[in-house]
């Protein structure tokens, strides 16, 4: 593999550009010339055009003939015909933002929830009709290509995913805004259930290799890691730090095509991937240590193997800052350099081209990289670098989960990235100074703001040193913001008052995009919009949806808004079919709960009232068994490795299917099951088919929440708490589209207080659930099953020793009644069938503020300065 091995910023590629012509000699120029006419054309779109270069890679890039290709050979060649395409969009969005010397915005994360890219690709670079007439004509469905694809599951949850949907809204905007991020080559795990237990098998992605993504052996940067810190002189002779020794790891670039939708604007998302340094160590080779060196150059290679599957809590691995810091390096080099090409550069302009989003705690070491990078590197003074990276990065928190505010032990930094160490402690020893100017020598809010933790492992807070390096803080839905300012980071919010700057800390409210999420996911729905507005501009302005309410009586389109329901139902009853080998009834109220399995998010408490509405069933006669409303509940997520508690809720629910499933009394008016390996592709089936899903989460825990929207856009309503952004939502569709419940955010900390002493009355119904698990009703005779069943029932009543345990921390018990009272509610509106109709058209139509477009302008005009520019189609 061809490939520059030390990269030094300021190593500028010479290539033959078009305005050097002059200076080649005269063959050389007509030569060039001819080559660049050769690459002076667009893929032509037609549909056989489109056939034949399909024809051309299945023979030529994959080695197909005629007889031997598969359904999955056909999916990798259309990739490449997509790819095509792609690239001259890239290419020539790329020229434009050099030309137009514009501002970019780069969004650093260190999870991408892609998902699959055809379907997605072809909708955004308006090629679905030209597609679709193009395989039917070679006798292909282009919908059975989309099945060949694999997940990219390069994320864990919806951090992850709100990356992939900010990345379709930058292009969509035609912003100059690239991501950044990690090839993992192990993405999110598949998770199987066997005998009801989630088991984690590795995820393989690239299998071999991924038609969409672009390797770029040109572009790699090296990250040390580990070595020490000297002092020495540079050339001019001025004092100067070097970092030397350690490791090497190059990061190799791949490129990952983002095309926007309704314009001809196509962004890039680059991943690292990490190689080991070119050069063998010769001094080992003559040692006879071969092996010795390879195996050192293996181990380069682990560092972007597997993305680390937890979401919302802290791992301590060595691996993980590894990753953070390989990552954020190669990114910050990459985007100085391109700073550095422009020409006449100044340092002072920085603050006025870049603009650099920090996502989570997670790439916060870019703090201190960037002021290794301005000042060792580039020779910027201190207080200059200091201002410009205060100005160019923010950062955005997603969590109010204490335990996911990165922390890492000073010794680990100070082994692993000796330089940082120092850059911090400087930074925090000027930052304590100013603090005690402000507050006085030994006041509390010192040991709050300052960088390190003491304590018997003195830590580095990943949070802190984040805020102080941003320009911007922001929280992902208003009541998160809030929070943020009076729970997690309160002493800085006083200060940032203080200092006059209150608005340091603001509200970005997350999105989803609803190209994805709409129009991919549900094109029913997106076909009923579209004729009923007159065009698809509500794909690019959602505020056009309100056009949508006049006709929300409608009895016309409330025909077609069932049918669009039905069919849905129809393709997840298959993929339930396929998925669980069960039955479910399209006629009954499809009931969805899908995300990451946290006691936070209640799992718990919806399985817990599945097994009351069971008990209520048995109670009933068949006559009035009859009258009741027939509801299937889908339940689905992954839970993190280690996480004890979320993996027997799993079991649990599994456990209670299998009961509920099979008795012959209730399983026509009542199903439950655990939908195995949540993924985005599972998504797009189950969100549109949707009649109600859980968002349940006790108040003030959920940061936002962005299924819920996705839910919402597709016709689905709500039970919810007043949490994250369900309370956004419920403003903008109106109270009677959601069925609220449960404790206020601000009744929290007395009922928890009470739930940790053990003074908590239970209500009889719920106490009628935990017995029927501690009579082993669910426990299909497994008495380690019963045990864990019995171990969380416990745990929630705080049995064993009260104030030993966080006991019912999320309150399930608290807010159990007032779960079953608006289940309730959702029956008897789901009775009148006009009625609820209505409400999901009304609230379908109301949901503009939750598209990813409206977060991401609020974030390019209130957070990065970005504007558009909009690439003009060249006639070629
Ligand atoms: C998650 C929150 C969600 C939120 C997404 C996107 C993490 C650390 N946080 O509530 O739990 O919707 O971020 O902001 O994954």
């Amino acid at each position: 593999m061809k490939r520059k091995s030390s990269f030094s910023l300021l190593d500028q590629i010479k290539r033959p550009m078009p305005g050097d012509v002059g200076e080649e000699v005269d063959g050389d120029k007509v030569k060039l010339e001819k080559l660049w006419k050769l690459m002076d054309t667009y893929e032509p779109n037609d549909p056989e055009s489109i056939q034949k270069s399909f024809a051309r890679h299945l023979e030529y890039s994959l080695a197909c003939t005629r007889f031997n290709f598969t359904m999955e050979d056909a999916y990798r060649a259309a990739g490449l015909v997509l790819r095509d395409r792609l690239l001259e969009s890239l290419n020539d969005t790329n020229d434009y933002y050099r030309k137009m010397d514009v501002k970019r915005g780069y969004y650093l994360s260190a999870e991408y929830l892609i998902g699959r890219h055809m379907q997605n690709a072809i909708a955004n670079l308006d090629l679905e009709q030209p597609f679709k007439e193009a395989f039917i004509g070679l006798g292909m469905e282009l919908e059975e290509l989309f099945h060949e694809e694999a997940d990219p599951a390069l994320g864990n949850g919806g951090l992850g995913r709100l990356a992939a949907c900010f990345l379709d809204s930058m292009a969509t905007l035609s912003l100059p805004c690239w991501g950044y991020g990690i090839r993992y080559s192990y993405g999110m795990f598949k998770q199987e259930i066997q005998n009801g237990r989630q088991v984690e098998c590795p995820d393989f992605w690239i299998g071999d290799g991924c038609p969409f993504e672009i390797p770029r052996p040109d572009i790699t940067y090296p990250v040390r890691l580990y070595g020490e810190v000297t002092h020495g002189e540079d050339e001019k002779g001025n004092w100067c730090v070097n970092w030397v020794g350690g490791e090497i790891v190059q990061a190799m670039a791949y490129d990952n095509p983002i095309p926007g939708f309704d314009t001809y604007n196509t962004n890039n998302l680059r991943l690292w991937r990490a190689c080991p340094s070119k050069e063998f160590d010769l001094d080992m080779f003559s040692a006879a240590a071969y092996a010795d060196s390879v195996e050192s150059r293996r181990k380069a290679e682990d560092l972007s193997a597997v993305l680390y599957p937890n979401d919302a809590t802290y791992e301590g691995k060595e691996l993980r800052l590894r990753q953070q810091y390989f990552f954020v390096s190669a990114s910050l080099q990459d985007l100085l350099r391109d700073f550095i090409k422009r020409p006449n550069y100044k340092w002072s302009e920085l603050p006025e081209k870049v603009a650099v989003q920090m996502n989570d705690t997670h790439p916060t070491i870019a703090v201190a990289e960037m002021m290794r990078l301005l000042v060792d590197v580039m020779h910027v003074h201190w207080e200059e670098a200091w201002d410009l990276t205060t100005k160019c990065l923010n950062y955005t928190n997603h969590t109010v989960m204490p335990e996911a505010l990165e922390k890492w032990p000073v010794e680990m930094i100070e082994r692993m990235l000796p330089r940082h160490l120092q850059i911090i402690g400087e930074l925090n020893l000027r930052w304590i100074k100013d603090l005690q100017k402000k507050y006085g020598d030994h006041s509390p809010v010192i040991s709050a703001l300052s960088i390190f933790e003491e304590g018997d492992i003195k830590k580095i807070r990943m949070g802190n040193l984040a805020i102080m390096g941003a320009n911007k803080v922001n929280g992902v839905a208003a009541i998160h913001t809030e929070i943020i300012k009076k729970e997690t980071f309160p002493e800085f919010y006083k200060y940032c008052c203080d200092i006059g700057k209150p608005d340091k800390i603001v509200n970005m409210t997350n999105g989803v995009t609803p190209r994805r999420w709409v129009h991919c996911a549900n094109p029913a729905l997106s076909a009923i919009f579209t004729k009923y507005l007159g065009s698809h501009e509500w794909l690019t302005d959602m505020t056009k949806l309100k056009g949508m309410l006049k006709f929300k009586e409608d009895s016309k389109l409330h025909s077609e808004w069932m049918e669009m329901k039905r069919e849905c139902k129809a393709k997840l009853a298959a993929f339930v079919k396929e998925k669980c080998d069960l039955d479910i009834d399209q006629d009954a109220l499809i009931d969805i709960q899908i995300k990451r399995i946290h006691e936070y998010k209640r799992q718990l408490m919806n399985i817990l009232y599945v097994i009351h509405r069971y008990q209520e069933l048995k109670k009933k006669s068949p006559g009035e068994r009859e009258k009741t409303q027939k509801r299937v509940v889908l339940i689905g997520g992954k839970a993190a490795s280690a996480y004890v508690n979320a993996k027997i809720i799993i079991k649990l629910i599994s456990n209670v299917g299998k009961v509920i499933n099979k008795d012959p009394d209730t399983s026509k008016y009542l199903k439950v099951a655990f939908v195995p390996n949540y993924c985005v592709s599972a998504a797009q089936v189950m969100i549109p088919a949707s009649d109600i899903s859980e968002h349940i989460s006790t108040a003030g825990t959920e940061a936002s929440g962005t299924s819920n929207m996705k839910f919402v856009m597709n016709g689905g309503l709500i039970v919810g708490t007043m949490d994250g952004a369900n309370i956004e939502i419920r403003e903008e569709c109106g109270e009677d589209t959601m069925f609220i419940f449960g404790c206020l955010e601000h009744q929290v900390a007395d009922i928890a207080a009470k739930a940790k002493s053990g003074h908590y009355p239970i209500d009889s119904r719920l106490q009628a659930v935990f017995q029927a698990i501690r009579n082993g009703d669910f426990s299909h005779g497994e008495p380690e099953a019963q045990a864990e069943f019995c171990s969380l029932v416990d745990r929630l009543c705080n049995i064993q020793a009260a104030g030993t345990w966080d006991g019912d921390k999320y309150l399930v018990i608290s807010d159990f009644p007032s779960f079953i009272d608006a289940q309730a509610r959702v029956d008897a509106t789901y009775a009148d069938k006009a009625k609820w109709c209505k409400l999901s058209i009304q609230a379908a139509s109301s949901m503009a503020k939750f598209s990813t477009d409206r977060t991401i302008k609020e974030y390019a005009e209130v957070i990065w300065g970005v504007k558009p520019a909009v690439r003009p189609l060249e006639d070629r």
